[in-house]
């Protein structure tokens, strides 16, 4: 396993010693998430009683295979812990996310989570959000205006594809990937995002975190308290 294959596990796995018993966790998406799945699923066997919310439909079938009890919001209001993924995670500990395709169920239950641990290695780590195409969750229906609207402030953005043909997510929705470079302040871009007619979600996700577990060269780092 590369070096870097091994910092993503090792975030991963230290993030899961945040998961006690009894809890409901939300289970996020990416390669890193699913080093965690992997890691849940053998607490499990080992007699750990949990139940997950997964944000993806990868995400539940994932879990599902490792064993990992699922549930969801018609039966429980609480999340008690979210492991999740990033594409880019700034000083602030503000995520890109989102080069999944799962950015609306991921900012659900990372939002009504009591604490988000996010897991990653060194290379998510940025000074300022922009770098990665941020993307955008979109209705079907007149996306073609929505994509004028970002365009308009100052994106190009891309009708994201997947085998050549239009990408649709869990939700039934598109997604535009959008290069807006590095971002002065990403929290007021998702707002002017979020207002505009046909947008669904922005993979902005501003002041959520309370802790990264960022791998790097054998070992993990932990940010925030
Ligand atoms: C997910 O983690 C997505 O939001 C993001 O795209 C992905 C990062 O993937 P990886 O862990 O494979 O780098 O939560």
């Amino acid at each position: 396993m590369s070096v870097k294959g091994n910092d993503k596990k090792l975030a991963a796995e230290a993030a899961t010693d945040y998961v006690k018993d009894g809890m409901t966790v939300g289970l996020g998406s990416g390669s890193t998430a699913e080093w965690m799945l992997k890691r849940l699923g053998a607490l499990v066997k080992d007699g750990l009683n949990i139940k997950g919310i997964p944000t993806s439909v990868k995400t539940e079938s994932l879990a599902r295979k490792h064993g990992i009890p699922l549930t969801d919001f018609s039966k429980t209001a609480t999340v008690d812990l979210a492991i999740d993924g990033a594409d880019e995670i700034d000083g602030q500990l503000n995520l890109l996310k989102g080069g999944g395709g799962s950015l609306v169920r991921e900012k659900i239950i990372d939002a009504a989570a009591e604490k988000l641990i996010i897991i990653a290695d060194q290379s998510k780590m940025v000074q300022q959000l922009g770098s990665f195409p941020l993307p955008i969750e979109v209705v079907p229906f007149g996306w073609e205006m929505t994509k004028k609207q970002i365009a308009a402030y100052g994106a190009e953005p891309k009708l994201r594809k997947e085998e050549n043909r239009v990408f649709v997510s869990d939700n039934g929705n598109y997604i535009l990937d959008c290069s807006f470079g590095k971002m002065v302040n990403p929290e007021s871009l998702h707002d002017t995002l979020k207002s505009m007619a046909g947008v669904v979600e922005t993979g902005l996700f501003i002041g959520m975190t309370d802790q990264a577990m960022i791998g790097q060269n054998g070992k993990v780092e932990m940010i925030g308290d």
